[in-house]
């Protein structure tokens, strides 16, 4: 016979004793025998609970072999046991899907038949999502859970993946229903130095495995309410998870890029200043008009500003890119520098001019500032990314 590829179901457990012998036999009896293609198991990993939710899992594994449990020292947070359960799954079990689901029947168990399905036709990472048709929140929660869930979900989604795809591809970052493929993805996951060992962990989960290329299904979440039991979640699960998207992001390549970027024209906005000082008094004994003179030294000084960007630039912010010395760099420069023409001067003295005209001449400042900050910056990071140091495929 075939051997079938192996789907661990991993539930973090910390007194629940109440609901995990129900969950236990749900699972096999009703939710597995719907699942012809995948050889499922369920891994609890339970943070020693003093209710000993621990003893109902051995009882249970005496009648499901397929029925594993890692006892943790302690409790260690969600994330931990999650870590050491992706680990187990992996390395015990040989699995080629990770599922992560509560023990507390929040998560109906008929998503799993249903999230396997969508990895076998070639999805590497499901989300069950409250966001989307079908999908829902408890009936019953306050207004203040609810508000916590959404405002929360939305800095979550805009901290890590603003302006990209992903941001409107996720629409419920912070779930804790998910199915991982494991080669390529879980196998390849950073899980050693997380930031978070507590619920943030389901973004850095989330934002490693967008990294990593994952294709993405979210599938309907009817979230329900405990049925037995008490949530985990504290006073200070929002700001773990704040937190930890804020490093994530920070600490994003593309972040890294972003500020050295900005480093970089912040510093050739000062040598066009001293540039423009300089050449200036420098001409001074020359027989010019002074708006000629300044005219002049502004284009000497924008010149060598530009030649700062494209240099710093190439050998800093995109040294992965980088251009070597050539006919390729000749024409890079070259686009670069009319490139610097449109996002440095025209798109500003389009919008100044066009501001001041409707809005007012003592608004000139304001525009100019907008300008840059609105259209500048924003163009020139494109034309950067997407032009000059394109990445080659
Ligand atoms: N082992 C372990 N399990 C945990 C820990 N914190 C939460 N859990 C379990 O993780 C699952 C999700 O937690 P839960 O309290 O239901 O979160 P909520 O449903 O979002 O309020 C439940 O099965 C919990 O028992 C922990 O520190 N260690
Ligand atoms: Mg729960």
């Amino acid at each position: 016979m075939k051997k079938l590829p192996v789907a661990v179901v991993v539930i973090p457990t910390f007194n629940e004793v109440d609901s995990i012998g129900k969950m236990i036999d749900h699972l096999f009896t009703i939710t597995f025998p719907k699942v012809k293609d995948y050889d499922c198991r369920v891994l609890i990993v339970d943070g020693k609970s003093p209710d000993g939710t621990w003893k109902k899992v051995e009882e249970k594994q005496k009648k499901f072999s397929n029925l594993d449990l890692l006892i943790e020292t302690k409790k260690e947070g969600i994330g931990a046991a999650y870590v050491k359960g992706f680990r187990r799954a992996m390395e015990k079990h040989r699995a080629s899907v990770v599922i992560e689901f509560d023990g507390d029947f929040q998560h109906p168990p008929k998503t799993i038949p249903q999230m396997l399905k969508e990895i076998s036709a070639g999805a590497d990472y499901v989300l069950g999502s409250r966001k989307i048709k079908g999908g829902s929140n408890p009936k019953g929660w306050g207004f203040k859970r609810l508000f916590f869930s959404e405002f929360g979900g939305f800095v979550a989604r805009t901290i890590l993946f603003f302006p990209t795809k992903t941001f409107f591809r996720i629409t419920d970052p912070t779930t804790g229903l998910k199915a991982s493929r494991v080669k390529g993805f879980v196998d390849t996951m950073e899980m050693d130095k997380l930031y978070s060992r507590s619920f943030g962990y389901k973004l850095e989960f989330l934002y490693q495995m967008i990294q990593l290329g994952a294709k993405v299904k979210e599938i309907p979440l009817q979230f329900g309410l405990r049925t037995a039991g008490e949530s985990k979640i504290e006073p200070q699960t929002a700001k773990d998870i704040f937190r930890t998207v804020f490093l994530l992001r920070l600490n994003d390549d593309m972040t890294k890029k972003f500020i050295k970027f900005g480093f970089i024209g912040g510093f050739g906005f000062f040598i066009n200043l001293f540039g423009l000082n300089l050449f200036s008094t420098l001409m001074l004994g020359l027989p010019l008009e002074v708006g000629i003179r300044n005219g002049i030294a502004n284009a000497l000084a924008s010149e060598i500003s530009i030649i700062s960007n494209f240099t710093f630039n190439n050998l800093w912010t995109f040294k992965n890119e980088k251009l070597t010395l050539g006919k390729r760099m000749v024409k890079k420069f070259i686009t670069f520098n009319l490139s610097s023409i449109v996002g440095g001067i025209i798109i500003p003295s389009l919008v100044v001019s066009v501001g001041t005209q409707f809005f007012g001449d003592h608004l000139r400042s304001l525009f100019l500032v907008l300008a840059i900050f609105c259209f500048t910056i924003p163009y020139n990071w494109f034309i950067y990314n997407k032009v000059i140091w394109k990445k080659k495929k």
